[in-house]
Order: C-alpha cells, then sequence, then structure tokens
C-alpha cells in the first residue's frame, strides 16, 4: 500500500498476491485528500479506464473510518472515468466519501458492501447519510469533525477490525458509540497555518462544545513533564514552566475559537510549542505545534 500525493498515481492502492487469499488488508483512519488518477497516467489499469481516484481496492479490502474527500479521475485518452473517491473493495464502514469527481460514479464504483458511512449524493446500505459533515476547515486540510457535525455518533461498533483509536490517538469509540470518518470528535488544540518565521501565521485552534469557556496556555519549554500532574476531574496537566495561560472567552456555535499569531518576529527556531487547553471542566491532551 502506498500514499501518494502526484498526479499519476492512485492515494492509495490496496492488492494482495492472488496466492495470499487469507490475507486480509484493510485501510482504516485514513485521511485521503486531493489525489488525482488519470488515464494518461503509467499504471496500465488506467490506461483507458481512470479509476479510484483516492482509493483503488481489490476485493478483499476492508475500509474502516476513513475520510475521502476531493479526489478525482479523469480521462485523457481513454474513455471512462469513475470511483473518484474509492473504486473497488469489498466493504466500506464508518467512512466519509464526499466532494469527489468522476464521470461516473464520483464518490464511489464497484461492488463494495457500503454502510454507516456518509457520501455525497447518498447511497444504498444501512445507516448511511448524505450531511455535509461540517469538517473545521477543509480548505486548510483539517477534517476535524465540528461539535455539530451529523458523523457525530453515527458509525456502528459491530464491524470486525474496529481500530481503537482514531487518526490522531484519541479513542475511538466516545460517547458510546463511534463516529464517521478518520477522525473521532474530542475536545481539543491543534495548529494550522505555516508554522515559519518570520512570515507565517499560526492558526490555534480549540475545538469543543459551544457555550463552555476556555483557558489555554503554551510553554516555553519543548518537551512535557513525565509524568503529567493529574488534577482530579479536570485531567493530566502536561506542561512545565514557564507555561503562559490566555482566556480565550467560549466557545461560539461554530465550536471551534481560532487564535491566530503572526509569526513575523525572529524566534528562536526550530522550537517545540507544547499548548494545551481546559474546555469547560476538562483538560485536553498535549499538543505539540513544531515552529520551523
Ligand atoms: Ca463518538
Ligand atoms: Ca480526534
Amino acid at each position: 500500500m502506498h500514499s501518494t500525493p502526484f498526479k499519476y498515481l492512485k492515494g492509495v492502492e490496496c492488492t494482495a498476491p492472488s496466492s495470499e487469499q487469507a490475507f486480509q488488508i484493510s485501510v482504516n483512519n485514513r485521511y485521503v485528500s486531493g489525489n488525482r488518477a488519470s488515464s494518461e497516467g503509467i499504471n496500465s489499469k488506467a490506461r483507458y479506464v481512470s479509476e479510484g481516484g483516492g482509493i483503488w481496492a481489490d476485493s478483499r479490502v476492508t475500509m474502516i473510518n476513513n475520510t475521502v474527500y476531493g479526489n478525482s479521475t479523469r480521462v485523457i485518452y481513454g474513455t471512462e472515468s469513475r470511483g473518484g473517491g474509492i473504486h473497488g473493495g469489498k466493504t466500506i464502514v464508518n467512512t466519509i466519501v464526499r466532494n469527489n469527481s468522476a464521470r461516473t460514479a464520483p464518490e464511489i464504483h464497484g461492488n463494495a458492501g457500503v454502510s454507516y458511512c456518509n457520501v455525497k449524493g447518498g447511497f444504498q446500505g444501512i445507516g448511511n447519510i448524505d450531511r455535509d459533515p461540517e469538517f473545521e476547515d477543509p480548505g486548510a486540510e483539517d477534517f476535524h469533525l465540528r461539535y455539530t457535525s451529523p458523523c457525530w455518533n453515527r458509525g456502528t461498533l459491530t464491524v470486525s477490525g474496529l481500530p481503537q483509536t482514531d487518526f490522531e490517538g484519541d479513542p475511538r469509540i466516545t460517547d458510546g458509540k463511534p463516529d464517521i470518518g478518520a477522525d473521532e470528535f474530542h475536545i481539543h488544540v491543534h495548529v494550522t497555518g505555516t508554522l515559519e518565521t518570520p512570515q507565517g501565521q499560526a492558526d490555534i485552534k480549540v475545538i469543543g462544545v459551544p457555550g463552555n469557556p476556555v483557558l489555554y496556555a503554551l510553554s516555553l519549554t519543548p518537551t512535557v513533564l513525565h509524568p503529567p500532574v493529574s488534577i482530579p476531574g479536570v485531567g493530566l496537566f502536561y506542561l512545565e514552566p514557564p507555561f503562559f495561560p490566555f482566556d480565550l472567552g467560549t466557545i461560539p456555535s461554530s465550536g471551534v475559537i481560532t487564535l491566530s499569531i503572526p509569526l513575523t518576529t525572529k524566534l528562536p527556531h526550530p522550537i517545540r510549542v507544547p499548548m494545551q487547553a481546559v474546555v469547560g471542566t476538562t483538560l485536553t491532551t498535549v499538543y505539540i505545534a513544531d515552529v520551523k
């Protein structure tokens, strides 16, 4: 299996030698975004039919809790393009497949059983929905779910091989049921933007339940406490001194607070900046931003 953003190759390709009949292949907890399969490509399978822009899978592949967004197939010399998001596979479960494009079957093409998925345009199968997943900021390739996302708790528990964690290591099951997609919602802090001095910008985001107050803190010590300090009823605190708290107010109805910091001054770099927040009465896990 490989993952590549290159124009002429598929995002993720999953096959196994035919002699390995018992070999079970899974694609779990993956973000597959922005890939393009093309019939002008070097893969013979794509010479005349372009398929599987995001994931091309053979008939033994099980796909659980993935987010497949914004991929495409296109035809230059051939006659057909299909499965802009996913082509093939055996089973697709708890997966978001949206905003992909192809001439035929833009999201999913093939004979896979599809259930508890969020597919643009809808798809036949138990538990499937067709709703805006309410990603935090897909334009910045931030596919975290917001608190208001319809993917919350809409996945199924009853799938063999359900991953124990999500793409970033959060426990997969919160509130009793898994979410749809690669992300399982947790309150958390993370950073997008261009983390480079002196011309970058750090967009520090705290995601949580609207109305909850946020106390955010960052540390200028690049390491974190081992073991962390346990604060009963609140969580584990990891920041080493000196750390600096900021009151960010309350989380708005969008479920996200963003604190944008221009990195215009010549900071020491590279530098690792651990950060955490108390959201409501709960500590997030620690997030470490790497500023280049
Ligand atoms: Ca959940
Ligand atoms: Ca998560």
